[in-house]
């Protein structure tokens, strides 16, 4: 049966408004988000995870972390070797600060442990509560900071040379097959390629909830 051109025009818009309902602000596809998803912060695998990171960035191993320590590895060491521009690298700063001080940290101020886990259950909650509503999240804007760090040929997608190049900048390993296992990891729909979406998703899974399709989303040095 034929239809009128009316019945053409609605069926458009209502393609156009299905498709711009996925697309946030700045015209990235959400695919993850407005999912619930819980964290159990008694899972020993997501305990071991974060106690393993907070003794790699208390870097004078006093037993303390500051976000002083984290935003100079974020910007000093991370950006300057993978050679970010003045605005990414300003921007990232901005990304990974407001992220830390989500989980209660500030400058100059020292975190203990017991601090710095519960800091992190504050901020999951958060998280996740605007990840199931769809809202922006710290980790999100984290992500699309270093992603267009990371996306050296700014084609929107992550390939395993840009994965490798940093990794070695960021002294994560320098060793091609782990980082191969990693992109794995990344590659959530394994098409060869890691997209904003999968690295916000497979992070979120690792640090967040313990998901166990992230393991070994930083190798094997990382439980
Ligand atoms: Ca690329
Ligand atoms: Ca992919």
């Amino acid at each position: 049966m034929m239809q009128s051109r009316s019945q053409r025009l609605a069926s458009q818009i209502f393609k156009f408004a299905a498709c711009s309902a996925n697309f946030s602000s700045e015209g990235n596809l959400h695919l993850y988000e407005g999912n619930k998803l819980t964290a159990d912060y008694t899972n020993p695998r997501w305990i071991e995870r974060h106690r393993h990171m907070f003794h790699k960035l208390d870097r004078d191993n006093n037993g303390f972390v500051t976000l002083d320590e984290f935003v100079y590895k974020a910007s000093e060491e991370i950006c300057k070797n993978i050679e970010a521009t003045p605005e990414q690298t300003d921007a990232h700063t901005d990304a990974v600060t407001n992220f830390f001080a989500g989980a209660g940290m500030k400058f100059g101020v020292e975190s203990k442990w017991p601090e710095y886990i519960k800091g992190w259950e504050v901020l999951i909650d958060d998280e996740l509560e605007k990840w199931a509503a769809k809202e922006p999240t710290l980790i999100r804007i984290w992500g699309g900071a270093l992603f267009d760090i990371i996306d050296k040929s700014g084609d929107g997608a992550i390939d395993l040379e840009e994965w490798e190049f940093y990794h070695k900048s960021a002294g994560v390993f320098e060793n091609i097959e782990e980082c191969a296992a990693t992109f794995d990891v990344c590659d959530a729909n394994s098409d060869g390629k890691i997209d904003v979406e999968e690295m916000t998703r497979q992070h979120v899974g690792f640090w967040y909830t313990a998901d166990p399709v992230s393991d070994g989303l930083y190798g094997p040095s990382v439980p």
